[in-house]
C-alpha cells in the first residue's frame, strides 16, 4: 500500500514526539531540572573532548547549548522515524531501538551530578509513551496491511486504503496536538518553577539565624531520628499536584473579617519586621501510632498576634480561616494564634527560606496544634471569623475542627522485625506532646512493667525530645512498647484509636528478636 511508505515512519515520528512531550512534562511538573533531551546534550558535552568541545563553543559562541539539543532533537528524531520503520516488520525490533534509547537518556541522566531514582521518572514515563503510542498509531496501518495480503491472495480488492489513511491521520493529528499541548503546559509550569526557585536561592533574610541544636536536646544514639530534621527529609503532605511557585515581590497576606482594619502585608514588609524564631516540632493528624508523618524544624518568621493585634480583632471571633494560594483552607482556633505560644508566619526553615514544596514564600506554623488544622502553607488570606460560620478543607471531609496535637511517642532502635545482638543494648525513640511538654519517657519489654527511660532536654516544649534506655535481652523474640508523661503529669494513654478524626492514640509496640 503506498501510504504505508512513509505512514510508518511518521508513525514513529509523532509516537516519538509524544513520548518527548510526556518525558518533558513530568520533569517539569516533578521540577526536575532539566528533560532527558538535555540530559543527554549535557552528557554530550561532559564525554566531548575537552579540545573538540572548546572549539565548538569558539565557533557557536553562546548558542552552543542550544544547538547541541537541537542536535540531539534531529538525531532522535531520526531515530524515530527508523524505529517506526521497523514496526512494519516487527514490534519487536522498533521497541528494541526505543529501549537502547531510554536506556541512554536514563544513563545520562543517572550521569550528572545530585541526581536520584526520581529523577529517572521522566525517562520511564517518555519510554512508555512511546510503546503505548506506537502500537496506537500503527494499528490501521498493520489492519491495513494485513488486509492487502488477504487481497493479493484472491486477486481482489476490496481494501479501501483512504479509510486507513483518515484512521491514521485522525491518530496521528490528535497525538501531535496533544503532545504540543503539554510541551507548552510543562513549559508554563517549569518556567514559573524554575523562576521561582532562582528567586529564593538569592534571598537573603537578615533576620534569620542559622540553626543550633541545643546541646541536651540529642540523646546520642544513632538510628533514632535526628533531633533537627533536615529540610529535605522533612515529610510532605498537601492536595497540590504541583505546588505554587509564588514569586516573594507578588505575594500578599491580607488579614480581615472581623477587626477594626483590614491589614494587607508584602512580602517585604513582611521580612523587614521583627523575626520570632524556634524550634517547633509539626504533625500530620494522618500518622498513625509509630509512624514518621513528623519532623522538627528551626522556623524563623513574625509572630502573628503582633499582626492580629494591628488589625485589632472585635469581640466574638474564635477561629481564623486561612486560605493558600492553591485554594486550600483551615480553620484555626484564634486563641492559639494571639496567645504566648508565638504562632509565626514563618519564612525560613532550618535558617533557609521555606523549600518551594514547604510553603515558599510564607506559611503559618503554630505550636501544638495538628497541620492540617493550622500549618497553612503558600497562605495568601486571613479572615477573622467564628467557626459557627466556616468550614475548611479537612472539616468538611470529616475531621476534627480544632486539632490539637496527641502526646505520642515512638520506638526508633531497634525497628520491628529487626535482629539485634543479645546481652546489653540500647533502644530510644522520639516523644512529644507539643506546647505542653515531655517529662517522662517508659518503656515495658516482653509485657513486664514500665521502666523509666533517660530523655533529652531540649529546652523548648514545641519540640519533640529523645529518649533512650539500656536493656538486657535474653537471646530469642521480644516485644517492646513505649509511653509518653507529658508535664501536666498526664499518661500517654493506651487505648488505640484510628487517626480519623482527631489523630491517633495508642501505645507504639514492637517486635524483634536477639541472637547470640
Ligand atoms: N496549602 C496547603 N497547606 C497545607 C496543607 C495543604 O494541603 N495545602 N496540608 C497541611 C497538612 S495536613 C500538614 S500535616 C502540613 C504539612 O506540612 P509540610 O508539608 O511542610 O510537612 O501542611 C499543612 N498545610
Ligand atoms: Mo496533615
Amino acid at each position: 500500500v503506498r501510504t504505508n511508505r512513509y505512514a510508518w515512519p511518521l508513525a514513529g515520528l509523532v509516537a516519538g514526539g509524544a513520548g518527548l512531550a510526556t518525558s518533558y512534562f513530568v520533569a517539569m511538573a516533578l521540577s526536575i531540572r532539566e528533560s532527558p533531551v538535555v540530559a543527554i546534550a549535557e552528557a554530550v558535552i561532559r564525554l566531548t573532548p575537552g579540545a573538540l568541545a572548546e572549539k565548538a563553543v569558539q565557533t557557536l559562541g553562546h548558542h552552543d547549548k542550544p544547538f547541541l539539543v537541537a542536535v540531539v532533537l534531529v538525531l532522535t528524531c531520526l531515530v524515530f522515524a527508523w524505529a517506526g520503520r521497523l514496526a512494519a516488520r516487527s514490534s519487536w525490533a522498533s521497541g528494541a531501538v526505543l529501549a537502547v534509547l531510554a536506556v541512554l537518556a536514563g544513563a545520562a541522566v543517572a550521569t550528572r551530578h545530585g541526581t536520584g531514582l526520581s529523577d529517572q521518572v521522566p525517562v520511564v514515563v517518555g519510554f512508555v509513551t512511546w510503546l503505548v503510542a506506537l502500537s496506537v498509531l500503527t494499528e490501521p496501518l498493520r489492519r491495513a496491511a494485513a488486509r492487502t495480503a488477504v487481497d493479493t491472495g484472491t486477486g481482489q480488492t476490496s481494501y479501501d486504503g483512504s479509510q486507513t489513511r483518515r484512521a491514521f491521520v485522525l491518530r496521528a493529528g490528535t497525538m501531535a496536538a496533544l503532545a504540543v499541548t503539554l510541551g507548552v503546559v510543562g513549559r508554563v509550569v517549569g518556567r514559573g518553577r524554575r523562576q521561582v526557585e532562582q528567586a529564593r536561592s538569592l534571598l537573603r533574610l537578615a533576620g534569620v539565624t542559622q540553626p543550633l541544636v541545643p546541646a541536651k536536646a540529642r540523646i546520642g544514639l544513632d538510628g533514632v531520628s535526628p533531633w533537627m530534621t533536615p529540610a529535605d527529609g522533612f515529610y510532605r503532605i498537601d492536595t497540590s499536584i504541583v505546588a505554587p511557585a509564588i514569586q516573594p515581590s507578588d505575594w500578599q497576606l491580607r488579614i480581615h473579617g472581623l477587626v477594626d482594619r483590614e491589614v494587607v502585608i508584602t512580602f517585604d514588609e513582611l521580612v523587614a519586621r521583627k523575626f520570632t524564631e524556634d524550634w517547633i516540632t509539626l504533625n500530620c493528624v494522618s500518622n498513625p501510632v509509630g509512624g514518621d508523618l513528623i519532623g522538627n524544624a528551626w522556623w524563623s518568621g513574625v509572630r502573628l498576634a503582633d499582626l492580629l493585634a494591628e488589625a485589632g480583632v472585635q469581640a466574638g471571633a474564635d477561629a481564623v480561616l486561612q486560605t493558600s494560594d492553591d485554594g486550600w483552607t483551615c480553620g484555626t482556633p484564634l486563641s492559639a494564634l494571639t496567645d504566648s505560644r508565638d504562632a509565626i508566619l514563618a519564612v525560613a526553615m532550618n535558617g533557609k527560606p521555606l523549600p518551594i514544596d514547604h510553603g515558599f514564600p510564607v506559611r503559618t506554623v503554630v505550636p501544638g496544634l495538628y497541620g492540617y488544622v493550622s500549618a497553612c502553607k503558600w497562605v495568601v488570606d486571613m479572615e477573622v471569623t467564628r467557626f459557627a460560620k466556616i468550614s475548611a478543607f479537612w472539616t468538611e471531609r470529616g475531621w476534627g475542627e480544632k486539632g490539637p496535637v496527641k502526646m505520642s511517642s515512638r520506638i526508633d532502635v531497634p525497628r520491628s522485625g529487626d535482629q539485634v545482638a543479645a546481652g546489653s543494648g540500647r533502644v530510644g525513640g522520639v516523644a512529644w506532646a507539643q506546647h505542653t511538654g515531655i517529662s517522662a519517657v517508659e518503656y515495658a519489654l516482653d509485657g513486664g512493667d514500665w521502666q523509666p527511660a533517660e530523655i533529652s532536654s531540649p529546652g523548648t516544649d514545641d519540640a519533640w525530645v529523645q529518649w533512650a534506655a539500656t536493656v538486657d535481652l535474653d537471646q530469642g523474640d521480644h516485644t517492646m512498647r513505649v509511653r509518653a508523661t507529658d508535664k501536666t503529669g498526664l499518661v500517654q494513654t493506651g487505648v488505640e484509636r484510628d487517626v480519623l478524626p482527631d489523630g491517633s492514640t495508642g501505645w507504639h509496640t514492637i517486635g524483634f528478636s536477639a541472637k547470640a
